[in-house]
């Protein structure tokens, strides 16, 4: 589509994250991005699903928001319920909860990084021409002993991609954009990477079984009631701490020999764009902080940044959130107080030519704004506000990181910059856990084994309000809930993916995604393959940020998927 000098392209679906997300862009005629729509293209139904309902079970309905961070929504719930009706779980819940997510955290950010993203930068059919003994002296640059990085093991790797290519049978890896000028890898950096692109597997699939050992399963655990926690037998037997640790300690194995090396490589060879700021958004930075240790420190600081004003932080403060909807298919434009909003759905449908109505309603997302900015929420705020806060974890974690690879700051705000942020936060979480392991250990030797905080429901108040606000692995959770007569009369999720895929707002100013995407050149507009670095760098979750869905199964719109733009 062309309108005047500018052409439109559109790319739907964009595949490797979870959920159905649209990105329209405008490019001009020398291939730049000047304007761009982010458009969640899912009706689901949740916040909906959830009035009426007793608020003991929220919880068990909201964590089915999302298949991938099910665990979140579920403590967010249940933390907005205990916060309406002041009731504080014991330190043993909380540290439970926190080992819980955490090692969320962990393997989130490690498949978000090899299975979904990795692609991106790492050209899978130009590693057949790797020399494997090249490969390990370039593995050994980021690691004197690099994870599975022997020749006999890179030989062995080759022998296997060619195969694959040989027979055709490129599987999930068939529809990328190989041999793209915008990759930057040698063929021996892309078999090092390649290489633990595999390795990945194995260690993101242990890790489920340590989110499932105090969670009872994943996804969607069963562990969490308003309280506390069930998993008591779990908590009282040593031998289940001893498996959640051994799983944790082969991770954070994994972490320093492979994740964090990979991303130096990756910083050192995309590191121009880098500095160039690709991928940048306006420097709005938000983070609610979390996660306190028994000694007091905790994991994540809050803090709110205005365009990348690093010499003045806020404080966060969960009042000044809004909702709005003027491009947002529901009937209430707002801004609006969660506690208070509506969701009520008001699709206007595409254009007869099957593009978004871009001046009008374009999106499922709602467009969160925090004193009426967007906010960009997620490791790289985290861990810029937690470096500029002084953290005594974040700070020489990321210190040492910038050391490493001549990163500034500033730099943390960039495309690359957002995956360079996860991978320390990776490192960061993995070593807080055992800290958090160390603090339940010294409780249950002083016979500390409470777990859930009693209360009367009976003699609750009929009437109240609160809201769970928590880290998570894409960003700030927040959900919100009112209850009247002891049944939840209003419930909000606002999430990190809402935040950061938000369209734009009554004003035209556009949310994360959008706002990074303006200016990215396009080596070849027929793949797009830098709109799906920024957008990928985010790590999307677009069923988090609908959380609706049509209960009645009607028909909200019918699109082609264009597979030639899947990666
Ligand atoms: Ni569906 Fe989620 C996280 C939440 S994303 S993955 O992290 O909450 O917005
Ligand atoms: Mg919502």
């Amino acid at each position: 589509m062309s309108n005047g000098r500018l052409k439109k392209i559109v790319i739907d679906p964009i595949t490797r994250i979870e959920g159905h997300l649209r990105i329209e862009i405008e490019i001009d005629e020398e291939n730049v991005v000047r304007e761009a729509w982010a458009s969640g293209q899912l009706f689901r139904g949740i916040e909906v699903i959830l009035k009426g309902r007793d608020p003991r079970d929220v919880g068990l309905i909201a964590q089915r928001i999302c298949g991938v961070c099910t665990n979140v929504h579920y403590r967010a719930s249940i933390a907005a319920v205990e916060d309406a009706y002041g009731i504080v779980p014991p330190p043993n819940a909380e540290i439970i909860r926190n080992l819980v997510t955490l090692s969320l955290f962990v393997q989130d950010h490690i498949i978000h990084f090899y299975h979904l993203h990795s692609l991106d930068y790492v050209d899978i059919v130009s590693a057949l021409e790797a020399d494997v003994a090249k490969a390990e002296e370039v593995a050994k640059r980021y690691h004197s002993y690099p994870y599975r990085s022997s020749v006999g093991h890179f030989s062995s790797l080759k022998e296997k991609l060619a195969s694959f290519v040989k027979a055709g049978r490129l599987g999930l890896f068939a529809n990328g954009y190989w041999g793209h000028d915008a990759y930057r890898l040698t063929p021996e950096e892309n078999l090092v990477l390649i290489n633990h692109y595999f390795e990945a597997l194995r260690v993101q699939r242990v890790l489920s079984k340590a989110v499932a050992i105090f969670a009872g399963k994943t996804p969607h655990p069963q562990n969490l009631v308003v309280g506390g926690v069930t998993s008591v037998a779990d908590m009282l037997n040593p031998q289940r701490l001893n498996d959640y640790m051994f799983i944790m300690k082969d991770t954070r194995d994994f972490i320093e020999r492979a994740y964090i090396p990979d991303m130096q490589l990756l910083v050192e060879a995309y590191n121009q764009e880098m500095k160039e700021g690709v991928g940048r958004g306006s420097g709005n930075f938000m983070a609610a902080g979390g996660y306190r240790l028994a000694s007091g420190t905790v994991l994540f600081e809050n803090g709110v940044i205005y365009r990348h004003d690093f010499e003045h932080i806020e404080s966060f403060d969960d009042d000044h959130i809004t909702e709005e909807a003027s491009r947002s298919w529901y009937e209430e434009n707002g801004p609006t107080s969660p506690y208070d909003e509506s969701t009520v759905p008001f699709y206007t449908d595409l254009n007869d030519d099957g593009s978004l109505k871009t001046e009008g309603k374009y999106s499922w997302v709602k467009a969160p704004r925090y004193k009426n900015e967007p906010m960009e929420v997620g490791p790289a705020a985290r861990m810029i506000i937690g470096y500029l806060k002084d953290s005594t974890i974040i700070k020489p974690a990321v210190e040492a990181f910038m050391e490493e690879t001549g990163m500034e700051l500033i730099d943390f705000s960039s495309t690359i910059g957002r995956n360079a942020a996860r991978a320390v936060e990776a490192k960061i979480c993995c070593e807080t856990i055992f800290d958090f392991c160390s603090d339940l250990i010294e409780n249950i030797k002083y016979y500390d084994e409470e777990t859930w905080t009693k209360y009367e429901f009976e003699t609750l108040p009929k009437s109240a309000q609160g809201r769970g606000i928590h880290e998570v692995p894409r960003g700030v959770l927040a959900h919100f809930v009112k209850i009247e007569e002891s049944r939840v009369c209003n419930y909000q999720a606002v999430v990190p993916t809402t935040w950061n895929a938000s369209p734009k707002d009554a004003k035209g100013i556009r949310g994360p995604y959008e706002e990074s995407l303006i200016g990215i050149h396009l080596a070849d507009p027929t793949k797009p393959l830098e709109v799906l670095r920024v957008v990928h760098s985010f790590d999307p979750c677009l069923a988090c940020a609908v959380h609706i869905v049509d209960t009645k199964g009607r028909k909200v719109s019918e699109y082609r998927v264009a597979t030639a733009c899947s990666l």
